[in-house]
């Protein structure tokens, strides 16, 4: 398989697996002020986060926001094994699109994300989505490809019941899904982000931690002169916050 013909690789045990424990500690130490929870065990960082939702949704989504913005997730660029292979991807000029730490917790459904493409504010169409996992554990669910579909470009899409953003399975039928469900710290997965994926829920007894980069490489792109975007996002997806969708 390559990167270029499946849109996607998955490289073990790539990431300086201190730089992991280190966005973990940080995360704990945001939450141990508003905790009792000890900050040295293994579980320290569901159990407080299960202590601070405990307390209150607004004291859980501040906290998950700033679990969002700590400069340690894109520092992750700085990775030897993963500047080496967005370098060979042939990302030089790269810009950061986004960032996050994403949260999913046994049972949530919610919150999983269905087959889509990642969109919002593309500044190239070539991109790269780097996932990385900060919690692992038997049964946590992962993230599903479908390899090739990358090679469509962006598509139209539909929303779902609860609001969620949604293809419609014609747009993946011709390709033959792939899994990510096991990995160890370390491990690190590339995904186009043309390439259609979705969670795969959670079934464990520990909280899926993951952090995402997503980067745009957007020099020698013909769109610049006129837009920042090489496309109009409207023309594919309800464009509004998942907060503001989801019901
Ligand atoms: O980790 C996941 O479940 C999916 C993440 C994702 O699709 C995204 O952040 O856009
Ligand atoms: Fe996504």
């Amino acid at each position: 398989m390559t990167y270029a013909k499946d849109g996607y690789e998955i490289c073990n045990r790539l990431v300086d697996t201190g730089r992991i424990e280190a966005i973990r500690q940080k995360m704990i130490a945001i939450m141990a002020p508003h905790c009792d929870c000890p900050a040295d065990q293994p579980d320290s960082l569901d159990q407080c986060f299960y202590a601070i939702a405990a307390q209150g949704q607004d004291l859980k989504t501040n906290v998950y926001r700033l679990f969002g913005r700590l400069a340690d997730v894109p520092l992750l660029l700085g990775d030897l094994g993963v500047s080496g292979k967005v370098a060979a991807y042939g990302f030089t000029n790269y810009t950061i699109q986004a960032y996050s730490v994403f949260c999913l917790e046994p049972g949530n459904t919610k919150h999983m994300f269905l087959p889509h493409q990642d969109l919002r504010d593309r500044t190239s169409r070539k991109s790269l989505i780097i996932w990385v996992p900060l919690s692992v554990g038997a049964n946590r669910g992962g993230l599903a490809l479908y390899p090739g579909t990358h090679r469509k470009g962006p598509l139209k899409h539909d929303l779902s019941p609860g609001g969620q953003l949604l293809l419609g399975e014609n747009a993946f039928a011709d390709s033959a899904r792939r899994d990510i469900t096991e990995f160890e710290f370390g491990d690190c997965v590339f995904v186009d982000p043309y390439l259609i994926h979705e969670s795969i829920e959670n079934q464990g007894d520990g909280i899926r931690w993951t952090a995402v980069i997503k980067i745009d490489d957007a020099s020698g792109q013909a769109h610049v002169r006129d837009s920042i975007h090489p496309f109009d996002i409207d023309d594919y997806i309800d464009s509004r916050s998942n907060a503001e969708r989801l019901n």
